[in-house]
């Protein structure tokens, strides 16, 4: 039986490839870090049933002693470091925590796998933010970086200390360089989470707008549990190497929109409301990436269509506001909605 370490596992990735993981028969322990509730924020564990099935260590990616305490507590063949300070709007906001967190925590990972587990593989979830201002489309892995925030910049930094360890230390440390992944568990401040959450209000009467930012914007979206699929199938490889994860199609947030609005039977221009606060001050006007490696050396692609997953991720958030139980499980509101 193989042994994961997942730092970040109550996150929406951490959860996804927990229970890929416990599928494929692995021993799965995850870092979880205090709060002043008394609860552990494992409600994505246990909207997919497999709460009672991990092993949750107490630490903190910007703190090395827990670090270092998690791996020889675990003695993982495969550490996932997935915690991250996620939101690019927030790191504007923090961007010392997001630096700590984003960056720093990397590095302790990398720090605490060489001294306490060096034959552990890692796989550190790189992000698309890293092409920021594009130098060409679409991206690949040898698409130059140009940060445009300081999640992107953070990420970058940790990307490159990905790549130093293994060169300097021979660490069997790979990244996959992710664009955009969502599901019916993503945190309700990233786009398509508070548009799904938005629609399914409007459509139940509890709302009647929904106030967003650009929409003129472009992403490539994929499903979350196929880029966990692609972490895993990284760590297969005898020979550790750095993938762009994406689906190749690029739409823009409004044709996102025209997809889940559509699906609810709701009319868009009656409903949504563009607010300039709303605004980065800074952002990657279009991304869109180009798998090819992943495809030609992992066997991966995507299964899930941008379609099929929205109306997922819409018919869970009417199932959560209409008070189904199985509705999906996150907070309400994000305290300041980005
Ligand atoms: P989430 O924001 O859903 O999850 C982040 C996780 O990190 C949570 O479990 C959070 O814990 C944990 N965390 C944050 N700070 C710390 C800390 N200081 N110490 C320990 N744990 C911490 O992110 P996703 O699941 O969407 O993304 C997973 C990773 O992949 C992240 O690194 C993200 O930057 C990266 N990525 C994601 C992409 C995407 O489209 N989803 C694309 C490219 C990269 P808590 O529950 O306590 O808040
Ligand atoms: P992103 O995701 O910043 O790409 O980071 P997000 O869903 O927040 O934004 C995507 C695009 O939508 C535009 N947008 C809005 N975004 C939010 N959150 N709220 C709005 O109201 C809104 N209106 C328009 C944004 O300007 C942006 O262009 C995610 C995170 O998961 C990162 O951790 C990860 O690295 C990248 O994806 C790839």
């Amino acid at each position: 039986m193989k042994t994961a370490l997942i730092t970040g596992i109550t996150g929406q990735d951490g959860a996804y490839l927990a229970q890929l993981l416990l599928e494929k028969g692995y021993a799965v322990h995850g870092l979880v870090r205090r709060s002043s509730g008394m609860e552990i924020n494992d409600a994505r564990l246990r909207w997919l049933g497999i709460a009672d099935a991990v092993h949750l260590v107490d630490g903190d990616v910007t703190d090395l002693s827990s670090l270092l305490r998690a791996v020889r507590t675990a003695r993982p063949d495969e550490v996932y470091n997935l915690a991250a300070q996620s939101s690019v709007m927030t790191s504007w906001h923090q961007p010392l925590l997001t630096g700590g967190a984003t960056a720093l925590g990397c590095v302790g990972v990398l720090e605490a796998v060489r001294t306490e587990r060096p034959e552990a593989r890692i796989c550190q979830p790189s992000s698309s933010e890293m092409f920021g201002r594009v130098r060409e489309s679409p991206q690949t892995e040898a698409t130059p970086f140009f940060p445009r925030s300081p999640y992107a910049a953070a990420k970058a930094y940790a990307h490159w200390m990905t790549v130093n360890y293994r060169e300097s230390f021979g660490l069997h440390a790979s990244s996959g360089i992710l664009f955009n992944h969502e599901s019916p568990l993503r945190g309700i401040e990233f786009v398509t989470r508070k548009v799904t959450d938005g629609i399914a209000r409007i459509k139940l009467g509890l709302a009647t707008e929904l106030r967003l930012g650009n929409i003129d914007v472009a992403r490539d979206w994929g499903h979350a549990r196929d880029y966990v699929r692609a972490m895993w199938l990284m760590l297969q490889q005898e020979v550790p190497d750095d993938y762009v994860i994406a689906t190749g199609r690029t739409v823009t947030v409004r044709e996102m929109c025209g997809i889940a609005f559509g699906y609810a039977g709701l009319d868009m221009e009656r409903h949504l409301v563009i607010d300039a606060a709303l605004f980065r001050p800074a952002e990657a006007a279009t991304l869109q990436g180009d798998a090819s490696k992943a495809r030609a050396r992992l066997g991966w692609a995507p299964e899930v269509t941008l379609e099929a997953m929205i109306h997922e991720m819409v018919e869970a958030d009417l199932r959560r506001l209409s008070g189904d139980a199985q509705g999906v499980p996150v907070r309400e509101r994000p305290a300041r909605a980005p």
